[in-house]
């Protein structure tokens, strides 16, 4: 058996744990006051009002944080902000430096020695920097030369497919535009993006059922709803303005239904800062039902769900389900509904751990519910049932019409700030012919048309010798995949991987024979080029398209706009080969959203249109009555049944994300709604899982991990956290147990890594150095 163990970096103390109960609300006053400290020791406190005041107001930033949408411009507040948001934005925005010393200081052998948190605490990046073959420092390097390093790489590769183009969703319209742009020109689709790890199992299922990728609700719509389903989504830590969108739906009337195998603290009670109310009062109840459900238990309680709105029907024929909009706008409903009548109770009660009357008070919450919503997160999305349970509350939701009318619909709610937009302006290895045909008219040449690899595909090739050129932008590679040796390993694989970043991290120190590191502006910086000042453009989870201008001085004179890089080395790259005019869009990004605009539909008259206060709002077509599926109508869809099978004496872990981290970067070891203090290798476990494992709370395990090839997946040296989390399921942080999500182990269809569904096994660390080989 090959045994990875992966011991990632950690400065943490063993003895720094401290453990208080979950807290039963979120975001109150020590919210705020948290997140100024924070962005005290960061920056000073100047930066700190200039990057606030302007964040998300109209002409300002864009937070860099999640995707929710901002209030429409004439009820935004003048802090317009959450506390992570304030994080986000002064974690870029700290004074504290990376030069040319530091590198001579720390070999990238020390560094990869470092842990995530302390990597990016040693602030911005100033200055390109290579290390070359045989080296293990990196050392600085011009512009020209590292663009010519990059180019002569790409020129010399056997085809085009040999090089990756990774992008995050922090990346702006702009810059994704070129950077999909050059690739095709360059000759290849493989563009993988964070998308993949993140929300692809929604993508995939709504384009099949509904035609449309998207989420089909407004922030207008939320406020309107009568009853909102928040399914596998922790809001009070990772989308922290939807509290207040869902305190505004329950003004109105509005039910929550929260589904999760946590009791979360913004999902039981919300305190909203931005009110003297909300700071001192006892603040609103948000869930009026909490569904403590099992993991990946999601799928078997929207098809107990739907199974008892047929029944409600049949009893009461004419009164349930809308039969107008099922005959006229659905397809495959009778293939639906005789499947969903077999669904076995006993199936979902031991695949959800709810009881019966649970499910049915929730049938009634519908049936008294005109406008039903259902947002979801990662808790649905990365799981190998993935796609079919978003499948299955497409059907759920079109029981009853709650799809293409006000007040109702689906509600993927996205991660990254930019990530919808960046699969608007065409990052996807996956693109459709339309948008690739438009592509070759405007620019005159013609991309490549086989499809290219995804981020989970991107490692297989590059452990295969197949893909030996790695440029990533804006994200964590390595540290965001699943399986962090395996991909670490065909990291090293490479001939050259680059990175365009704000700041260090831990993919800067897995490197092929020679690696980049090209540092770069953030978006709270003033970005000027040839033609004057420039501003980017992003579109949120609800489809609103809209401007961030940055403010502060850039970090360093040496850094160069994501766009400028790009540009520099399409040009570059491609010498002589395309009539694309890269110096124009390098000087005038206004010369790249008219090129957008001609090519992406809904993004007409693009400049015009997205100044003006709120931006543009691309239009989704299920809300004006039309599907863009094969037959024209909407899709009900038969799933089978699905559920991870568990062994005897294990868990089913999930990998999620504490209050204070950003993706693969903690912030702090701390995790205060959840009343986790000093240390993030801790694992969530039932009080009563642990007795009947014959663990106590506070010992020490290595979780091992169990997949069905020979590998033995350990992250090594956890400590047991007894928390209220549903019975048979753990939940430990992410990028620490990266290592026990198999490369293999993926969502069907979706391709997406299943970091919400590991089996694991607690090893007591007695007994863990003791296993066989
Ligand atoms: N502060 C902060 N904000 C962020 C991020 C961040 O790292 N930090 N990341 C951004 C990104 S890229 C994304 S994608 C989003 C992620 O936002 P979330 O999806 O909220 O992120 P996770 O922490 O992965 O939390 C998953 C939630 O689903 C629950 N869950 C896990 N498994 C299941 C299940 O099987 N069923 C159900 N019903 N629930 C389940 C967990 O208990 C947890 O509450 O947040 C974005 N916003
Ligand atoms: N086990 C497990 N794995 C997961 C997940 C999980 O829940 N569990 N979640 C998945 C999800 S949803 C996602 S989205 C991915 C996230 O994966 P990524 O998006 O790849 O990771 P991030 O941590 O957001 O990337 C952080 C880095 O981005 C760079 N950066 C920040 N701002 C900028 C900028 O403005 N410009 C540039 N050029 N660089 C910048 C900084 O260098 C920083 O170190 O991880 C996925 N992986
Ligand atoms: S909710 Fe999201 S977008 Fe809004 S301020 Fe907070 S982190 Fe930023
Ligand atoms: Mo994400």
């Amino acid at each position: 058996m090959t045994r990875l163990m992966h011991t990632s970096p950690s400065d943490e103390p063993e003895e720094n744990l401290t453990v208080q109960p979950p807290k039963t609300w979120a975001t109150g006053a020590p919210a705020v006051a948290h997140a100024l400290q924070y962005s005290l020791e960061e920056t000073s406190v100047r930066r700190t009002g200039t990057t606030l005041l302007t964040m998300n107001q109209v002409d300002g930033t864009d937070c860099p944080g999640c995707a929710w949408a901002d209030p429409s411009p004439g009820h935004r507040h003048v802090n317009e902000y959450c506390e992570n948001g304030a994080k986000h934005i002064n974690d870029e925005a700290t004074t504290r430096r990376i030069t040319a010393d530091f590198f001579r200081r720390y070999s990238v052998s020390d560094l990869a020695a470092r842990s995530d948190q302390w990597l990016n605490q040693q602030g911005r990046l100033t200055e390109p920097v290579v290390k070359r073959p045989g080296s293990d420092h990196y050392e600085p390097i011009g512009w020209q030369e590292a663009l010519g390093l990059l180019a002569g790489e790409l020129n010399s590769l056997d085809s085009p497919d040999e090089a990756v183009f990774y992008t995050s969703g922090r990346v702006s319209n702009e810059a994704a535009f070129v950077l999909q742009l050059f690739a095709r020109a360059y000759g290849t689709n493989n563009l993988p993006d964070c998308s993949n790890m993140c929300h692809e199992s929604s993508g995939f299922a709504l384009h099949e059922t509904l035609g449309t990728g998207k989420g089909t609700v407004t922030l207008e719509d939320l406020h309107h709803a009568d009853l909102i389903f928040v399914v596998g989504q922790n809001p009070g830590s990772n989308h922290p303005r939807q509290l207040s969108a869902l305190e505004a739906a329950k003004r109105n009337g509005a039910r929550v239904i929260a589904v999760n195998p946590l009791p979360e603290a913004g999902l039981l009670r919300f305190k909203n800062p931005q009110k003297p109310r909300g700071v001192i009062g006892r603040g609103v109840e948000i869930a009026d039902r909490f569904l403590h459900i099992r993991v990946g238990g999601d799928l078997a309680l929207f098809q107990g769900l739907n199974r008892l709105l047929l029944e409600a029907e049949d009893a009461r024929p004419g009164t349930v389900l809308d039969h107008d909009f099922i005959r006229a706008s659905t397809s495959g409903f009778e293939e639906f509904s005789r499947h969903a009548r077999t669904v076995a109770w006993e199936d979902v009660l031991r695949a959800t751990g709810l009881t019966r009357a649970e499910i049915e008070k929730v049938r009634d919450d519908v049936l008294a519910s005109e406008r039903v919503i259902v947002c979801w997160a990662m808790g649905v999305t990365q799981h190998k049932h993935g796609v079919p349970t978003i499948r299955e509350i497409v059907n759920f939701l079109l029981l009853r019409g709650n799809l293409g009318r006000a007040g109702a619909g689906a509600c993927p709610v996205r991660g990254h700030s930019n990530v919808q937009g960046d699969r608007t302006v065409g990052i996807w290895e996956q693109m459709p012919d339309s948008f690739l045909d438009a592509l070759r008219d405007e620019f005159g040449f013609e991309p490549p048309r086989h499809h290219g690899l995804d981020a989970v595909n991107s490692i297989k090739a590059m452990r295969e010798g197949r893909v030996r050129f790695f440029l990533g932008v804006a994200g964590n590679f390595v540290r965001a995949a699943p399986d962090s040796d395996v991909t670490e390993e065909a990291m090293r694989r490479c001939r050259l991987t680059a990175h365009i970043s704000t700041k260090l991290n831990r993919s800067h120190t897995v490197c092929g024979d020679t690696a980049l590191i090209l540092p770069t502006l953030g978006r709270t910086e003033r970005d000027i080029q040839a033609t004057g000042e420039q501003f980017v453009t992003v579109e949120d989870s609800m489809s609103e398209v809209h401007t961030s201008r940055g403010r502060l001085e850039p970090a360093s004179r040496l850094l160069l706009s994501e766009v400028a890089i790009l540009c520099r080395l399409a040009r570059r790259t491609l010498e002589g080969r395309t009539e694309i005019p890269w110096d124009r869009f390098e000087a005038d990004y206004g010369v790249i959203r008219d090129r957008i605009a001609r090519i992406v539909p809904g993004l007409h008259d693009y400049n015009r249109r997205v100044v003006r206060p709120g931006g543009i709002r691309l239009p989704n077509p299920v809300n004006e009555g039309v599907f863009g599926t094969e037959s024209g109508k909407a899709l009900f869809t038969r799933n089978d049944w699905q559920m991870p099978r568990v062994p005897e004496g294990h868990l089913l872990l999930q990998t999620l994300r504490s209050h204070d981290q950003w993706n693969t970067v903690p912030y702090t070891t701390d995790d205060r709604y959840r009343g986790i203090h000093g240390s993030r290798r801790v694992v969530m476990v039932n009080p009563d899982d642990l007795t009947e494992l014959g663990l106590a709370d506070g010992q020490r395990v290595d979780l091992v991990s169990v997949w069905s090839d020979d590998v033995e997946r350990r992250a090594a040296g956890f400590t047991v956290v007894a928390y209220p989390s549903a019975r048979g399921c753990a939940a430990a942080y992410y990028p620490e147990t990266n290592v026990l999500v198999p490369l293999d182990s993926v969502a069907d269809i979706s391709n997406q890594p299943a970091s919400k569904g590991v089996v694991v096994r607690l090893e007591s660390r007695a007994l863990a150095g003791t296993t066989p080989d």
